[in-house]
């Protein structure tokens, strides 16, 4: 029996420097490691000059997304995007802090990881909790998704059909969701 692969999305951001490069090209650059780590890469992104959240907190950031095929589990992948945040230079000092590279996972088939009460603990999370509590376990669907017009525009791109499993809405739904002034924010490169 032939073996089916896995689909996910990867959402890409920096708003920093590194080595010289400016974001895009470090996007550009994870992109390829991304793939020299075993990923498929099915399509990318545009790519897009989105404003800092919180507002005023740094530069304005670069975002992408990609969708990616692979046979590796979710935990495995996850541990290839943190190796790859590592070599390019990202440092886990504050949450929502300034970064050379960000990536996460964002939606995985219809998968809600670990269990549905879990992932609605991390959903309904007040905003205040948001920035101190850091999940330990890997969360599926990314439980900030549906607020971010900076993940979702790019991801309309890659897979905006993708159903949300437990919000029962499309990409394009949760954007249509989002505030107009959020999403004229994000502007393509
Ligand atoms: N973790 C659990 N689930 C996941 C998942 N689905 N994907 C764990 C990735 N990581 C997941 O993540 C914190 C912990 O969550 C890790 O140990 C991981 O194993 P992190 O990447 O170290 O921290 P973070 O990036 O600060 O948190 P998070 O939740 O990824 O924040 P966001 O939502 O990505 O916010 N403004 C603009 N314009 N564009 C941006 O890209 N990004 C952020 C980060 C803030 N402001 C931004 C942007
Ligand atoms: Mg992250």
């Amino acid at each position: 029996m032939q073996k089916t692969c896995s689909k996910a999305v990867i959402a890409l951001g920096a708003n920093l420097k590194l080595r010289g490069n400016g974001p895009r090209e470090t996007l550009e650059q994870s992109i390829i490691a991304m793939r020299d780590s075993g990923l498929v890469i099915r399509s990318q992104s545009r790519f897009f000059s989105t404003p800092c959240f919180p507002a005023g907190a740094g530069p304005d950031y670069v975002n992408a997304a990609i969708s990616v095929e692979t046979d590796l589990t979710p935990d495995m992948v996850l541990g290839v995007l943190h190796d790859i945040e590592r070599e390019f230079g990202r440092e886990r000092s504050q949450r929502w802090g300034m970064r050379t590279l960000d990536l996460d996972l964002v939606s995985w088939d219809a998968l809600v990881l670990p269990n549905q009460s879990e992932y609605d603990h991390w959903r309904n999370l007040p905003a205040s909790a948001q920035i101190q509590q850091v999940p330990e376990r890997l969360i599926l669907p990314h439980p900030r998704l549906q607020d971010r017009a900076f993940v979702l525009v790019p991801m309309a791109d890659v897979d905006p059909e993708w159903h949300h499993p437990v919000l029962d809405k499309t990409v394009l739904d949760m954007i249509a969701d989002l505030p107009d002034e959020d999403v004229a924010a994000i502007v393509p490169l």
